[in-house]
């Protein structure tokens, strides 16, 4: 099971501020106009969170910690109130016998970094390792695992190259500094982990098909720059120490110390996590916007995402397509090979409105048994975490997509709905570490 800090926590009064408080303060940025500064008051309610872990029967938690929280300004001075809230967390669930798994960067940066350049300096990276550290020498004694950042590819592309996400930078391909110092934060991380004894560390990266419009050249160079940017760019270097060819120039020639960087980037990893949702058709550009994910892409961009049409769609329109869960998987084995490290499935999950999900139980039904599917061709994923707990904050989304297998009212009172009981019940018959 799995969660997020900016998405769930609110208790904004007890942190430094970060990218996306700045965010949300604009208008027009969210679509519902809506902010998380109350969320699911998870700050104040974490013992009941804890408790509906723990009953619906799960091994291991997802969480992440939020660095404002910890460090107000990015470094140096110490929130003693923010470091408390995650040792309680962590005694809450080592006391319901949940594995606690914190995930040190969900995409909120503070505030007080981005005003000095945030991910485009190389410093931030830096700071982010100092960071782990400090969360590290507080918690780590009962953490058994860790991963560093979630999402990156995201974060560079929504954030930073499209400005639909904060900071709300629109640079598209200039935005490659911001993946290469991402990187760089990661591997620094994992020094910093490991030299505090953590042994099982790994990184939260999305991945999904990258299906061609057609086999016209124009559209399979499209399709193939995609997957580059969603399955190549942070994958390559952590896992062969290499960016991909299409990539190399744009990105580097500017990294003083690009072979130093790459050795610190590629620190091996006990495990590499998937965050899986959909997969993308993509073709050549076309002229004019193309909505896509509730996106608007700008036509600039070398590709254009296609409808992907016979299938089911969640609430926010992605297609459901469980086999392409399976396909993924094997390709990340033939891709990397003995290079690839066990996988856990770091995120899985789809929006609907309802408390009687019944689309939400097929859905994940349909990906646990295209995982068995990898698993049986011999692909090894050791662990699997449902997106999400709670219906929470869904970023530019506000609170209209609704990821959680628990309801959560305008009161913030908790409901779990039908795939949270169904979930129960296959896990007391097959237990697992979902
Ligand atoms: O809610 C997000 C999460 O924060 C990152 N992965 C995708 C989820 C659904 O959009």
């Amino acid at each position: 099971m799995s969660t997020s800090a900016h998405q769930i926590e609110g208790a904004v009064d007890q942190r430094g501020p970060s990218v996306w408080d700045a965010f949300t303060a604009l208008p027009g940025n969210v679509k519902d106009g809506t902010t998380a500064a109350v969320a699911c008051d998870h700050v104040r309610r974490y013992r009941e969170d804890v408790a509906l872990v723990r009953d619906l029967g799960v091994g291991a938690y997802r969480f992440s910690v939020s660095w404002p929280r910890v460090l107000p300004d990015g470094a140096g001075r110490v929130n003693a109130r923010g470091l408390d809230f995650y040792d309680r967390l962590v005694d809450e669930l080592c006391a319901a016998g949940v594995r606690p798994v914190p995930t040190l960067f969900h995409w909120d940066t503070p505030l007080a970094l981005e005003k000095d350049g945030g991910w485009l300096a190389r410093a931030t990276a830096e700071r982010f390792a100092a960071y782990a550290a400090v969360v590290a020498a507080r918690i780590g004694d009962r953490v058994p695992t860790w991963i560093t950042l979630n999402e990156p590819a995201e974060h560079t592309l929504l954030g930073h190259a499209l400005g639909q996400h904060a900071p709300g930078k629109r640079l598209l391909f200039d935005a490659l500094p911001v993946a290469h110092h991402l990187l760089l934060g990661h591997g620094l991380a994992v020094a910093a982990l490991r030299a505090a004894g953590a042994r099982d560390i790994g990184v939260a990266n999305s991945h999904g098909p990258t299906w061609p419009a057609s086999d016209a050249p124009q559209d399979r160079e499209a399709a193939d720059l995609y997957d580059v940017l969603l399955n190549r760019l942070f994958s390559d270097p952590l896992l062969t120490g290499r960016y991909p060819e299409l990539i190399t120039e744009l990105l580097c020639a500017d990294v003083p110390d690009l072979a130093g960087d790459l050795a610190v980037i590629a620190a091996p990893l006990d495990w590499y996590g998937v965050n899986f949702y959909q997969p993308t058709k993509v073709g050549a550009p076309r002229p004019g916007a193309t909505e896509f994910s509730g996106l608007t892409l700008p036509p600039e961009l070398p590709f254009s995402p296609r409808p992907i049409t016979g299938y089911p769609v969640t609430d926010f329109g992605w297609p459901v397509v469980p086999d392409a869960l399976t396909e993924l998987l094997l390709t990340l084995r033939e891709r990397y090979g003995d290079a690839l490290p066990p996988l856990i499935i770091t995120e899985n999950g789809c929006s609907y409105d309802g408390l009687d999900d019944q689309a939400r139980i097929a859905y994940l039904d349909g990906h646990v048994r295209a995982l068995h599917r990898a698993l049986e061709s011999g692909v090894d994923v050791r662990g699997y975490f449902v997106w999400s707990l709670l219906d929470n904050f869904e970023w530019a989304e506000g609170y209209g997509q609704r990821f959680g297998l628990v309801h959560v009212d305008a009161t913030l009172k908790r409901t779990p709905k039908a795939s949270y009981h169904w979930l129960r019940t296959q896990l007391t018959s097959s237990p697992s570490g979902v």
